[in-house]
C-alpha cells in the first residue's frame, strides 16, 4: 500500500470555530501589526481532530497568515493537513513533485543568478482562475543562511485605508486577471532559469478572467481589495490611459509597508495563508544558496463583490 492510499479520498473540510472562540487546543500569538500569528501546540505530521482544525481555520480567518515552527513533514503529511481545509486546487503550469500530484516544489538552486525568483512579484495565487484557491501552505525544507523571506500584504487594511469616495468607486469595478505575464509562451525562457522547477508555459495563460476589485470575503463577510501586480492586467470599462494610473496607484497602495507581514524562514516552518485577503511575494536575495520549499494549495470559490451578497 502506498502512503497516498492510507489517506481517505475525500476529507470533509472542517468549518472555522466561531469568531468568539477562546483557543483551547492551540496557542495563537500575534506576529505583526498588519496580521499573522504563530501557532503552537500542534504537530502537523499527526492526524488532527476536528476541534484543532476548526481552531486553526479560525486563526487563519482572524490573522490571514499563520505560521507553525519546528515541523517534520513528508509531502503526504502536508497533503493530509491541507485537505482538512478543503479539496486540492490544481496548480496550472507548474509540474508537481514526482509521485505527489498535489504538491509543487518552490526551489531556487544555489547557482541561480537571476535577480527575481518564483513568486517575486506581489500576487494572490492564481487570481486568473475562475475559482482561485483559498489557501496556500508553504513548508520550508531547506532555507538559505540569510534572505529568502516571504512578505504578505493585508488587503482588508488596504481597502479600509481608502477614502469613502475611492471605496465607493472601486466597489463598482471589475478587474481583469490573466496569467499572460507569468505563464504565456513568451515567459518560457525566464522559467527555464529556475533550475529546480519545471514550468510549462502555454497559450492557456492568455485567457482573461473578471473578478470584483473589492471582494467580500466568503467566510468573514469583510471587504478587501482584490487586485495584484502579477495578474491584474486591466480594469473593465476604462480607457487605457485612465486605468494605468489607477492600477499603479492600487498596486502601490495595497502593498505599502504598513500593511505587510514578513517571515524569516527556518527549516521546518510552515506558513498557511488565505489568498482571498492577502497578497504575497518572495524575496530572491540569497544568491549562492539553495532554498527548497514544498507547497500545497486548497480550493476556493469564485470571488464575489458586495452587490452579489
Ligand atoms: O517562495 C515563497 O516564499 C513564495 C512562493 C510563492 O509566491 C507561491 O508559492 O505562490
Amino acid at each position: 500500500m502506498t502512503p497516498m492510499q492510507t489517506m481517505p479520498e475525500e476529507l470533509v473540510p472542517v468549518a472555522a470555530a466561531p469568531p468568539t472562540v477562546t483557543y483551547r487546543r492551540i496557542g495563537v500569538e500575534r506576529w505583526s501589526g498588519a496580521g499573522g500569528a504563530v501557532i503552537s501546540n500542534v504537530d502537523l505530521s499527526q492526524e488532527l481532530d476536528d476541534e484543532v482544525v476548526s481552531e486553526i481555520r479560525r486563526a487563519v480567518l482572524d490573522h490571514h497568515v499563520v505560521f507553525f515552527r519546528g515541523q517534520h513533514l513528508t509531502p503526504d503529511q502536508q497533503v493530509r493537513f491541507s485537505r482538512r481545509f478543503g479539496p486540492y486546487s490544481p496548480v496550472p503550469f507548474v509540474e508537481p513533485v514526482a509521485d505527489h500530484p498535489e504538491v509543487i516544489a518552490v526551489v531556487r538552486e544555489a547557482e541561480e543568478r537571476q535577480r527575481f525568483g518564483f513568486g517575486s512579484l506581489w500576487h494572490s495565487d492564481f487570481s486568473f482562475l475562475p475559482e482561485p484557491p483559498f489557501g496556500s501552505l508553504l513548508y520550508a525544507v531547506e532555507v538559505p543562511p540569510f534572505g529568502g523571506d516571504t512578505l504578505w500584504a493585508n488587503q482588508y487594511h488596504a481597502f479600509a485605508a481608502l477614502s469613502d469616495a475611492m471605496q465607493s468607486m472601486l466597489r463598482g469595478l471589475v478587474g481583469v486577471h490573466s496569467a499572460r505575464d507569468g505563464y504565456a509562451p513568451k515567459m518560457q525562457a525566464v522559467h527555464d532559469l529556475f533550475k529546480g522547477m519545471k514550468v510549462t508555459t502555454s497559450d492557456e495563460a492568455l485567457r482573461e478572467q473578471a473578478h470584483p476589485v473589492v471582494r467580500t470575503h466568503g467566510e468573514t463577510g469583510r471587504e478587501c481589495l482584490y487586485v495584484n501586480q502579477q495578474y491584474t492586467i486591466a480594469l473593465g470599462g476604462f480607457h487605457q490611459h485612465e486605468q494605468r494610473p489607477l492600477l499603479d496607484f492600487l498596486f502601490a497602495h495595497s502593498t505599502q509597508d504598513a500593511f505587510t507581514i514578513r517571515w524569516r524562514w527556518s527549516a521546518g516552518d510552515l506558513a498557511f495563508w488565505d489568498n482571498r485577503c492577502v497578497q504575497h511575494m518572495a524575496m530572491a536575495d540569497f544568491t549562492g544558496h539553495r532554498r527548497f520549499m514544498t507547497r500545497t494549495t486548497v480550493a476556493g470559490e469564485a470571488p464575489r463583490g458586495r452587490a452579489a451578497d
